[in-house]
């Protein structure tokens, strides 16, 4: 049976419909309504990995939030790799879960499993990635930020910081997983932001793949080949803290010399920009968890759940960093 799933508003969630899915069009996708006692209820999740301190945070809030909530929990770490969250999909389908609930690696190529789901009447939940599926049927949510106004606001900062700048200020990038959500979606916000100062100009971008080795790795190769580096656009913490090893290996001053702007804000990221390190972070939760349980709740009691849910967010200046530290989750 579909159903066709409406809108609701609710508490602090930011609820908006993506542009991708159609507009004011809901999404609907399995048999949502399923009427089950909370502790029967079966999620199969399939995270993207262990590659970044966002998605250590992501994954424990995950688990404690379904422990709290006495919802059954499989969990499957694909390691980086879509095949493996394809297979883990298959073998959620295989064990006739509920609901099925992954954190897309990348962005394509999602359709096949996604309608072996759906043919099964297994709703899919959309975690903190998005996927391109023209066919917004295939899911029921997707629960996540919004990277390109990440992106943006990286932008924005550097715009505003850069206003008196006479000569060229050289940035380079550190990008994340190719062809991941994030990564496609906080460069572009980014590189839209800084053409309203001529002066900034990316003139190298790699991907570091969101882990600490692979920022380091790019950075050192860039600290080689780029004679004049001003500013390091990192599109998470952790490529961030990866640089600043490299910078320093290098003789240089990270947060002085050579300015660095990140994503994720998370508890080492924090630190390092409440020590000077780095100078601006974008916020991007990973406290996901409470928000899933509250869409598993509502799909199996048949009520409707937004299309879209955009996660609150805000941004981190060095003294704000100091004055939030010692409050923070993750
Ligand atoms: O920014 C990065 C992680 O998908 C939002 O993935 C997430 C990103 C996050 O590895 O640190």
């Amino acid at each position: 049976m579909k159903k066709t799933l409406g809108l609701f508003a609710a508490g602090a969630l930011v609820l908006a419909l993506s542009a991708c899915s159609g507009g004011a069009t809901p999404s609907s996708s399995g048999s949502a309504g399923k009427g089950k006692a909370l502790s029967e209820v079966v999620v199969g999740f399939a995270q993207v990995g262990a590659e970044s301190g966002w998605r250590t945070a992501n994954t424990k809030d995950i688990q404690d939030s379904f422990k709290a909530a006495g919802i059954q929990l499989k969990f499957s770490d694909a390691q980086q790799k879509q095949e493996n969250q394809i297979k883990a999909i298959r073998a959620y389908i295989q064990q006739q879960v509920d609901y099925i609930a992954f954190s897309p690696v990348v962005q394509t190529g999602w359709d096949a499993v996604l309608n072996e789901a759906k043919a099964a009447n297994i709703p899919v939940i959309l975690t903190d990635r998005a996927v391109d599926s023209k066919d917004t049927s295939l899911y029921v949510t997707f629960l996540g930020s919004d990277f390109v106004a990440e992106g943006k606001k990286a932008g924005d900062w550097l715009v505003e910081q850069s206003k008196d700048a006479k000569a060229p200020v050289n940035i380079v990038q550190l990008e994340g997983t190719t062809g991941s959500a994030p990564a496609i979606d906080r460069a572009k916000g980014f590189a839209d932001a800084i053409t309203a100062n001529p002066n900034l100009k990316v003139v190298a971008s790699q991907t570091g793949d969101f882990t600490r080795a692979g920022g380091k790795q790019v950075m050192e190769a860039f600290l080689k080949s780029q004679p004049k580096i001003d500013v390091v656009f990192a599109q998470n913490d952790d490529m961030g803290l990866g640089a600043i090893e490299a910078i320093e290996a290098a003789g240089k001053v990270p947060g002085k010399d050579i300015k660095i702007i990140t994503v994720d804000a998370v508890h080492d990221g924090m630190a390092a920009l409440a020590a000077g390190k780095i100078n601006y972070i974008v916020e991007c939760s990973p406290l996901l968890g409470k928000q899933m349980i509250d869409i598993v709740t509502k799909l199996n009691a048949g009520e409707a759940v937004p299309a879209r849910i955009v996660t609150e967010e805000s941004t981190f200046t060095q003294e704000q960093a100091k004055a939030a530290l010692p409050d923070r989750k993750y």
